[in-house]
């Protein structure tokens, strides 16, 4: 097995040790540590059901148990595929107590997915639901287990098992569970949305995004008596870290699950649980803007809405307050590291205006041009980050690291920001070509990858087109091989090669030829963005 590595060199890690920020606490430790400081306060609830602190620690070691009686073995690296269920947290709790490793995927993913994350992480595991919005996993770890056979071991959280192994979640037989891993190992893995090809994996240690979390915590005024709502899935980092459900356990505050982050379903948590603090989306965030003066659920708990995962425009950012009566807090993260949050007390023009600042007084930002070279403050160029959460490697990616980080260990995010005074940083958009469809990334190239396999297709350009809801939507230019696919035929055969629904291109458009130039060639690149500025003239032509 490839070894998972935390990616900091030592005399970085004992200068991040030294200065506090790596407290040396697992994700096991400091649940044990909140389980005896505060055994009968509230920890997890799905609105029916309420765990205690206590309650979930002995559903984590039960669930550890578990796995170690089914036949994995710490280090082992398991592919965690689970919906807003309160059952997500014994699990991955289970995993941390058995010094496993989590690889988090997202309900959306499908086989194809699911396949590279568990064939690049050497997954031994996976960990899922029955069914979930109508989708049956036990057929997809089925179908998983003939395509990867060294992922052995299937466990179901809630339903029927048939053949795979249910998760515990009473004590059983005692069993040994082995002593917490150093905290500066890898904990877990984050995928991430990149624009090039498959996702990456994330390896994140215990030491670093526990920092990142408790550092939230103090950003975003989560204490103990916080509540903070789960609406996107939890498997994501924006609601997992920013200060998220993890945050919000390391404080020993209260998380409420929704099921999904429609109003019909968030509202009456808010009300009830009487929820404090939540993150969404820009178009959720829209959407529960326009709901919530047509709806009677008291929604006066909520105190500090996070708005990230792609860029909040400052009109509707402006109606945040008027229309939900709570302060809103921009993020602008990355699963690779950095975070930006507005502050609570900024002016309104920065908390409107702006994508926030970074969290650490240790985090190095470098805005730079085409040659690597700083910009002045004020103008706008590429985002570089390091720091003592932003990782300095993926797993097991050598190509991808190569373009990734730069030879001194700054991520290159990928991202045009402008430094505006203070440090707050305003996003202008993406160098790479990846498509943010409502905060959800998808690479052009893996799409294109895919459109490439039909017979029909001779050759093929994802890009994104701006999208009133969305943000940015999917267009694919396809150059029909012999006879025009329909499109509707073209999204339904994209459906069958096991990808999320949120890749299929929203919209197909077929062309003759691509364009070039009078040199002959285009880059890839450079043809996306031609097809993008013809689409959008005719658009406007029109
Ligand atoms: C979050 O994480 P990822 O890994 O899904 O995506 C990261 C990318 C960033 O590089 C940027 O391109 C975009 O998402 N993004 C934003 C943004 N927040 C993220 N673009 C504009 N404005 C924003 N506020 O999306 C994520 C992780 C942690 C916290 C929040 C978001």
């Amino acid at each position: 097995m490839i070894p998972l590595r935390q990616t900091w060199p030592e005399d970085v890690a004992r200068r991040y040790r030294e200065k506090g920020y790596w407290r040396g606490e697992t994700f096991s430790s400091f649940l044990r540590q909140r389980a005896a400081e505060r055994p009968q306060a509230i920890a997890i609830t799905d609105g029916a059901r309420h765990w205690s602190y206590a309650e979930l620690l002995s559903r984590a070691e039960a669930a550890a148990a578990g796995y170690l009686r089914a036949g994995l073995r710490p280090g082992d690296r398991v592919v965690v595929q689970l919906p807003n269920i309160a059952e997500f947290f014994p699990a991955v709790f289970g995993l941390f107590r058995a010094g496993m490793i989590p690889l988090y995927a997202l309900p959306a993913h499908r086989i194809t997915e699911i396949a590279h994350f568990a064939r690049r992480s050497e997954a031994a595991g996976y960990i899922i639901a029955e069914r979930h919005d109508g989708f049956d996993y036990r057929a997809q770890a089925r179908a998983l287990r003939t395509e990867v056979p060294a992922l052995r071991h299937v466990f179901v959280v809630n339903g029927e098992a048939a053949e795979f192994t249910p998760l515990e979640v009473e004590a059983g037989t005692p069993i040994m569970l082995p002593p917490d891993p150093p905290s500066s190992d890898v904990a877990f893995i984050q995928i991430s949305g990149g624009s090039t090809g498959l996702s990456k994996l994330i390896p994140r240690s215990h030491d670093d995004y526990l920092y990142s979390c408790w550092a939230s915590n103090a950003i975003c005024g989560v204490t103990e008596k916080s509540v903070f709502l789960v609406a996107l899935p939890a498997a994501h980092n924006f609601p997992m870290s920013s200060p998220g459900h993890i945050g919000a356990l390391y404080a020993g505050a209260r998380v409420v699950l929704s099921p999904s982050p429609a109003p019909d379903s968030a509202f009456p948590l808010i009300a009830r649980e009487r929820v404090t603090i939540t993150g969404l989306v820009p178009p959720l965030a829209l959407l529960w803007m326009q709901a919530a003066p047509t709806r009677s659920d008291d929604l006066s708990s909520l105190e500090v809405l996070l708005v990230g995962g792609a860029k909040f425009t400052p009109e509707v950012a402006r109606r945040v307050r008027p229309t939900l009566g709570c302060t809103l807090q921009q993020v602008f993260g990355m699963a690779e590291g950095l975070v930006n949050y507005t502050r609570l007390d900024d002016p309104d023009e920065i908390i409107t205006g702006t994508q926030g600042r970074p969290i650490s007084a240790d985090d190095e930002v470098l805005v730079v041009d085409d040659l690597g070279n700083p910009v002045p403050d004020g103008e706008s160029g590429y985002l570089l980050a390091r720091g003592p959460y932003t990782i300095r490697a993926y797993h097991n990616d050598e190509a991808a690291n190569a373009r990734s980080f730069t030879a001194d260990g700054f991520y290159r995010t990928g991202d045009i920001v402008r430094r505006l005074p203070g440090g707050y940083l305003e996003v202008h958009g993406r160098a790479g070509d990846h498509i943010n469809r409502a905060g959800e990334k998808i690479s052009a190239e893996e799409i294109e990858d895919h459109l490439l396999a039909h017979p029909q297709v001779f050759d093929a350009a994802i890009v994104s087109i701006p999208d009133e809801v969305l943000g940015e939507r999917s267009c694919a230019f396809i150059i029909p091989n012999g006879e025009k696919p329909r499109s509707p035929a073209l999204k339904a055969w994209m459906r069958t090669r096991g990808i999320a629904e949120f890749k299929v291109p929203d919209q197909i458009v077929f062309v003759p030829e691509f364009a070039t130039t009078a040199a002959g060639k285009v880059s890839r690149k450079e043809l996306r963005a031609r097809l993008r500025a013809d689409f959008l003239a005719k658009d406007n032509a029109s």
